[in-house]
């Protein structure tokens, strides 16, 4: 078993920042690094689950889709009640999805999971009844973000639903500076420095694009999902439920 270990990947002045990638060394640092820097992250884990096993029915398919290291996977897993339900956990990275796969091996939970590292926008989705979208979104480009929810969407049952977490965006200058400010003393209350905190942003500038509350909401809508609502928010971290 590979060892987790604490988040310095920026801890020191970098020559270059190079475009941040879910490579071999953010692998080891991963849990520490997303519960340090999203607020709430245990908390979406948790309830993401508990809305799986709401929504989930029996003979179809799940989806946790940019997986990582299947936070998402084993929560759903572990509260599923429906019988003969896939799970399907998928991830572009090959170094997360390996790690995935040895995590949920290691469980002893037993709905059956099967591990896809493929692009979330090559990847085919069918007979889902529940889709997990938690902070994946927001790596995709966003020209390409309606074509992978379309396709989502055409692949659901009815009655299913997309779970969608997301970093927002404001639209209101001082709200996007409030929300800056305050992840900024969230990060660093979890002892990251001033540094590692600028560093990681210039990393992310171009990979992570967030946008606004009201844009998700109307992309959901013109996708064709009746219901939308919002259920977390946790400083500049929301996430959605939309059904079909
Ligand atoms: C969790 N859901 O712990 N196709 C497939 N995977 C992708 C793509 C893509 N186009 N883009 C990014 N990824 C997880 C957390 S992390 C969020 C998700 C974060 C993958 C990427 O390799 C990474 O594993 C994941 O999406 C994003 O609940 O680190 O902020």
């Amino acid at each position: 078993m590979n060892k987790l270990g604490p988040d310095q990947l920026y801890a020191t002045p970098l020559n270059e920042i190079v475009d941040f990638s879910f490579d071999e060394s953010v692998v080891d640092v991963f849990p520490d690094m997303i519960n340090r820097s999203v607020p709430g992250y245990s908390t979406l884990i948790n309830v993401v689950g508990v809305l799986s096993a709401q929504y989930a029915q029996a003979d179809s398919q799940l989806y946790d889709l940019g997986c990582s290291l299947g936070a998402v996977t084993m929560s759903m897993r572990r509260r599923l009640l429906q019988p003969d339900c896939t799970i399907f956990a998928v991830d572009n990275s090959a170094a997360m999805l390996q790690r995935c796969r040895q995590y949920v091996e290691d469980d002893d939970a037993s709905v059956p999971v099967e591990f896809v590292c493929a692009d979330i926008q090559d990847v085919s989705i069918a007979r889902a009844s529940v889709v997990v979208l938690n902070l994946t979104l927001q790596f995709v480009d966003p020209a390409q973000r309606q074509a992978v929810l379309e396709k989502i969407y055409a692949g659901m049952l009815p009655g299913g639903v997309l779970v969608l977490s997301e970093k927002l965006a404001f639209a209101d200058e001082q709200a996007g500076l409030f929300f800056t400010e305050m992840h900024h003393a969230f990060k660093k209350a979890n002892g990251y420095s001033d540094l590692e905190v600028s560093q990681k942003r210039a990393a992310l500038e171009k990979v992570l694009i967030p946008e606004t509350r009201e844009a998700h909401e109307a992309r959901l809508r013109d996708v064709g999902f009746s219901e939308v609502r919002q259920w977390f928010q946790c400083l500049n971290f929301v996430s959605f439920i939309a059904v079909k």
